[in-house]
């Protein structure tokens, strides 16, 4: 088994659980939020940066690393651990997401997806067991299953069919699977908005006896009330000793009511994403720093954080940095904002440790949106 989940603690009040993922490129201390590094790179930041702020695990694409540079340049670096110096633990999205967001022409049949490159407009074709081959050449640590995102709003016909295609991928997968002691396969339930439908899914995927089980499916528009109504229909259906992964979700609160419910492992562009427009997460909210009444205000981001950003540089420089286009301004608040969320979840890990995740939860999201909802 590549992976193994250990359950340390269970929280009496809500349903979070204090963990620990063995993997082989390390332990990650769970619950997690994991940095996305897309092309092989956190965007702007240096694999020094990411342990300096804690990173214990990151994400990379195999969409994106299949265009480009191509899992075989990859395989020849000897893995994405090499090539990108990166020697902690790794997970690779399996590609069923990004295809459906990001390329042109796509067409889905029982075999796979057809599509045309975002970069090219090149053919190209993905299915369960290339997007096995291909990170099994990137040698992540943790490998997801090729799934299908069902579009929201989607009637449940639809839904309905492309889940249980996706649990045929899902058992293509799973044959096709290399290297299973060096690298663990996750499963992804999906049934969108349909509460039924994601516990028949659920059911259908955890059969399948999996070292791991992502929810796939959510923040696609929905509202977040609905987000959680449709992970906690599904994670009483998942074994308790297997990690619990919610993909692509990583707002501050969606955070800790996704751990409230159980889950161990998260994602999201979102830190990184909006550093790149300029944009801070900060104990008492967002701060667009490009705003006018920062020119003069030589106070850190957040009065709270004590990260390299916050301890060297002003608003007022930052926002001069963000305004003149300059490439330092977005790494400086990437830099924060990843030490935000990840220091956030090292204080959900002590809360659970403590046994006082409710109030850390209300205490938090009270200054960080001004009231508890
Ligand atoms: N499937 C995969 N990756 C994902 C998702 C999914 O459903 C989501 C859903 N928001 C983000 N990333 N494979
Ligand atoms: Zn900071």
């Amino acid at each position: 088994m590549a992976v193994r989940f250990e359950q340390i603690q269970d929280c009496q009040q809500t349903n979070a659980r204090l963990g620990r993922l063995h993997t082989p490129h390390g332990t990650i201390e769970t619950p997690i939020f994991m940095p996305v590094g897309t092309l092989a790179t956190v965007k702007t930041m240096s694999p020094e940066e990411l342990k300096a702020i804690g990173s214990q695990i990151i994400l990379a694409n195999t969409y994106h690393l299949y265009l480009r540079p191509g899992h075989e340049i990859v395989r020849e670096a000897g893995g994405l651990h090499t090539f990108m110096n990166w020697n902690r633990p790794i997970l690779t999205d399996s590609g069923g997401f990004q295809v459906f967001s990001l390329s042109k022409l796509r067409k889905i049949t029982e075999e796979g997806v057809s599509f045309r490159s975002h970069l090219s407009g090149e053919p190209l074709f993905l299915g369960p067991e290339q997007a096995m081959e291909i990170q099994n050449a990137l040698g992540s640590d943790i490998a997801m299953a090729f799934d299908e995102c069902a579009p929201y709003p989607a009637d449940r016909e639809y839904v309905r069919q492309s889940a249980e295609r996706t649990v045929r991928w899902l058992k293509r997968c799973k044959e096709a699977h290399q290297r299973t002691d060096s690298q663990a396969l996750f499963g992804i339930v999906q049934g969108g908005m349909y509460p039924d439908l994601r516990v028949e899914n659920a059911k259908a995927i955890v059969d399948l006896d999996l070292p791991g089980y992502a929810i796939g499916g959510l923040s696609v528009g929905e509202s977040k009330e609905q987000m959680y109504e449709m992970i906690s229909h599904t994670t009483p259906y998942l074994p308790k000793d297997k990690p619990r992964y919610l993909m692509g979700v990583g707002s501050p609160d969606a955070l800790i009511r996704g751990v409230m419910l159980g889950i161990d492992m998260f994602d999201c562009v979102l830190p990184t994403r909006i550093a790149r427009n300029g944009t801070a997460m900060t104990s008492q909210g967002r701060l667009v720093v490009k705003k006018a009444e920062y020119a003069r205000d030589f106070t850190s981001l957040d009065p709270e954080c004590d990260c390299y950003t916050c301890t060297k540089y002003t608003r007022a420089y930052i926002r001069h940095l963000v305004k003149a286009d300059e490439t330092f301004g977005l790494r400086l608040i990437s830099y924060h904002n990843l030490h935000f969320l990840l220091q956030l979840m090292t204080k959900v890990r002590e809360a659970i440790r403590n046994k006082q995740l409710p109030e850390f939860a209300n205490r938090f999201l009270t200054q960080y949106y001004g009231s508890d909802e």
